[in-house]
């Protein structure tokens, strides 16, 4: 993996859970649904980019928080209070080694990606002024196309966005090119969510100051996937959801450097932000509490810490390396498949293979599936800009865990082997 990805942290090596299928066996049993079935098959489950399945630790922190230590946080003196605010601010301080920040206040927690970078675009976003452009990518979700819609909307602002080669990679010298006198704020995806290109957000945030300008990175999939440095990235933003990182849904993280977010003002407005209150003014929290208005997700983040251990045990180079060789045998089985298009061929990919079928609706590919157990994800992927590029209303797609086996591998090319075979 080249250090352009920015995931130059992670060395891709064996994992060791490659040669040893005891041992996958065994990390399997750790995910309880792993064990169940669907229309009487055993679960095949490879929708991995929408969300990954809980470990028992995952689970069983959530339960022990609500029937041991519920309490709320930064608020009593009492000794519950004191210990979930104590457990609250540890998951901080994890969450901040896991990235590689400079300090533990550079880690907020949000509802997920989405609320992140909606925090950033109408709290940094709001110093925009007309004729002021924001530079995105013709790859991103909706979730890092909206926020900035709407931010550009209310100032005046302009939306861009670099576009993409047939192969789903971005053209650097088009995004290089775009970033003009006016920029003042870049917002680029790591890893996409539809197409699986790793992109070269190392080198783009650098083009991007060499600039002065700004850069937030949408790490829903690279951080589970391939693993964050933020310092080595050096990007001044980075947000990404703990249900795709094998934690619960309803949090996430926003990383922002401490110069930034201390200039920022609120996104949101309530208790715990403050600093003092009258009817006429308030003074805020310093960060992280400045952005955590309101009561927050507190066993959600308890339930993200013991999936940062869960991961941080089996170890973000072993996770990725399994995911890689997953990715490489599924890419060479699903290409014999008569009549199959991958949709996106990047020279750099990671744990999506997203794919279509000549004269054959991706829900039914999908719906065939689901009968064998197989499940998979069928339409834009909330990508609509990316799906227009291709031409394609939709494709099937296929995302790994750190839990597939080789045989989902081969069931799943069976699988989608005997769906084209059957529209024939
Ligand atoms: N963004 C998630 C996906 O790609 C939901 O499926």
């Amino acid at each position: 993996m080249s250090s352009g990805t920015g995931a130059a942290a992670i060395p891709i090596q064996r994992s060791p859970w490659d040669s040893d299928p005891a041992e996958l066996e065994r990390i399997r049993q750790d995910f309880p649904i792993l064990q169940r079935q669907v229309h009487g098959k055993p679960l095949v489950y490879l929708d991995n980019a929408a969300t990954t399945q809980k470990p028992q630790s995952v689970i069983d922190a959530i339960s022990r928080y609500y029937s041991l230590d519920n309490a709320n946080v930064h608020r009593g003196v009492h000794y519950l209070s004191q210990a979930a605010t104590e457990a609250y601010d540890t998951v901080r301080q994890k969450t901040g080694r896991f990235l590689n920040a400079r300090f533990p206040s550079e880690v907020i927690f949000t509802r997920g990606t989405t609320d992140g970078i909606n925090l950033v675009a109408q709290s940094y976003g709001r110093r925009l002024v007309p004729g002021d452009e924001i530079l995105i990518t013709e790859m991103e979700h909706h979730s890092n196309i909206i926020p900035w819609q709407l931010v550009a909307q209310q100032t005046g602002a302009v939306l861009r966005a670099a576009p993409m080669t047939d192969s789903g990679e971005i053209d650097l010298k088009e995004f290089e090119q775009l970033l003009g006198k006016q920029t003042r704020f870049v917002s680029l995806v790591h890893l996409s969510n539809a197409l699986g290109t790793v992109n070269p957000v190392k080198e783009m945030i650098g083009l991007a100051h060499e600039r002065g300008i700004p850069v937030l990175i949408d790490g829903a999939q690279s951080v589970p996937h391939l693993g964050v440095d933020v310092q080595d990235l050096d990007c001044d933003f980075l947000v990404f959801s703990g249900h795709k990182l094998y934690g619960p849904t309803g949090v996430g993280v926003l990383y922002g450097k401490e110069s930034l977010l201390e200039k920022m003002p609120p996104y949101q407005g309530g208790g715990g932000m403050i600093d003092t209150v009258s009817i006429e003014r308030s003074t805020w929290a310093p960060v992280p509490q400045k952005f955590e208005a309101g009561t927050p997700m507190i066993a959600e983040v308890i339930g993200l810490g013991a999936a940062l251990d869960y991961v941080h045990a089996l170890g973000l180079p072993s996770i990725a390396a399994w995911e890689h060789q997953l990715l490489t045998y599924a890419t060479q089985e699903l290409q014999q498949i008569p009549g199959l298009t991958l949709v996106g061929s990047a020279s750099e990919r990671a744990s999506v293979l997203s794919f279509v079928l000549e004269g054959i609706h991706p829900h039914d590919v999908g719906t065939v599936l689901d009968q064998a157990g197989i499940a998979i994800r069928a339409g834009h992927h909330c990508a609509q800009p990316t799906m227009q590029h291709f031409r394609v209303s939709g494709t099937a797609r296929a995302s790994f865990g750190l839990y597939n086996t080789m045989l989902e591998v081969d069931e799943l090319a069976a699988a989608v082997r005997g769906v084209a075979e059957m529209f024939i």
